[in-house]
């Protein structure tokens, strides 16, 4: 349809993207072949029949697993290149992508191997494609802070190479403050910052005040149950604070798109974006997120531009670089 059409051609910015979720089970054995790893599944369909997820514990315990297969700086090259090949033909024009070092070098696979790859994907992609990548060091909160503040040390002599950084996987008993030192030492060393708050999360209103007023982050990943508090809702509103929305995502880690918490930040005012997050496993790359949410909250053409304007304006090209977007 022409909103399908619209959704692809509009020039786009994806801000909510990890490199390991992106990973397509036709890749996944491909690297098992070349790595001589035995898959438990034996077909594309075997593997898909398993991404039947209901929560945030159910998906991640498929991710995890899955990663094994990822061994070599080429593996990740080949991962980071495939997806900045399809994020371009969906019209994303610039990625900031996450990478989560530590499911790597927790076993045994070198931080080098793993930033040297995607960097080395990065600098293909921009030339064959004309798309820009960044990456998002992505902290596991739930690993320990003492684990979180040597990768970010390791992360250090690459700092070049890394935008910012994230903070996710499971948010029960993992609040932000755990980390604050790691995200204060990052602000010191000219990261920008960033962390998941996830949908329908219990403490949810305190996790996303904390990232506000005490992490002060530079963007919060979901975030959307701040929809509840109209003062947060002001603050985050007066800062510019940009939110990264996974309409598709969010169908499979809760019971639902949260469309009209998404549409209902979006016209107050809030940068809200759209984003794939996952979109290996939760089935749809950005111009689908846009499409889905359009179609389930009935947007026009109007609001869908908008969402692409927030996604640059929410990005963190420099002004200059980004103003060339909009
Ligand atoms: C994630 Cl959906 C989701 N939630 C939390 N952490 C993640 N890492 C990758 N996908
Ligand atoms: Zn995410």
């Amino acid at each position: 349809t022409d909103l399908v059409a619209f959704a692809h051609g509009l020039p786009k910015a994806e801000l909510h993207l990890h490199l390991e979720g992106t990973l397509e089970p036709e890749l996944k054995f491909a690297l098992a072949a070349r790595n001589g790893i035995e898959l438990a599944e034996k077909t594309v369909e075997e593997v898909r029949a398993t991404y039947n997820f209901h929560d945030l514990t159910s998906f991640l315990q498929v991710y995890y697993p899955a990663m094994g297969v990822l061994q070599t700086a080429e593996d990740f090259r080949d991962l980071a290149y495939a997806y900045l090949k399809k994020a371009a033909s969906q019209g994303t024009r610039h990625a900031e992508m996450f990478f989560d070092p530590q499911a790597h070098t927790s076993r045994g696979v070198p931080f080098a191997h793993v930033i040297g790859g995607y960097r080395q994907a990065i600098i293909e992609a921009r030339a064959e494609f004309g798309i820009q990548g960044e990456l998002i060091l992505c902290i596991l909160r739930d690993f320990s802070a003492e684990f979180a503040m040597a990768t970010l040390m390791e992360a250090l002599p690459y700092k070049d190479w890394i935008l910012g950084l994230g903070l996710d996987s499971d948010e029960r008993g993992n609040p932000p403050a755990k980390f604050a030192a790691v995200f204060a030492r990052a602000k010191a060393e000219g990261f920008l910052l960033t962390m998941h708050c996830d949908i329908d999360q219990e403490g949810s209103i305190e996790n996303i005040r904390q990232v506000i007023e005490d992490i002060q982050v530079d963007r919060i990943d979901h975030g959307t149950n701040i929809v509840e508090n109209d003062e947060l809702v002001e603050a985050a509103k007066a800062r510019g604070l940009g939110f990264t929305t996974c309409p598709i995502s969010n169908s499979f880690v809760t019971d639902q798109m949260k469309s009209d918490e998404i549409v209902a930040l979006l016209r107050r005012g809030l940068k809200v974006t759209i984003n794939s997050d996952d979109p290996a496993y939760f089935g749809g790359y950005v111009a689908d997120n846009y499409v889905a949410l359009a179609e389930k909250a009935d947007l026009g053409i109007e609001e869908l531009a908008q969402l692409a304007r927030n996604s640059f304006e929410a990005s963190w090209l420099t002004p200059f670089r980004r103003d060339a977007y909009l």
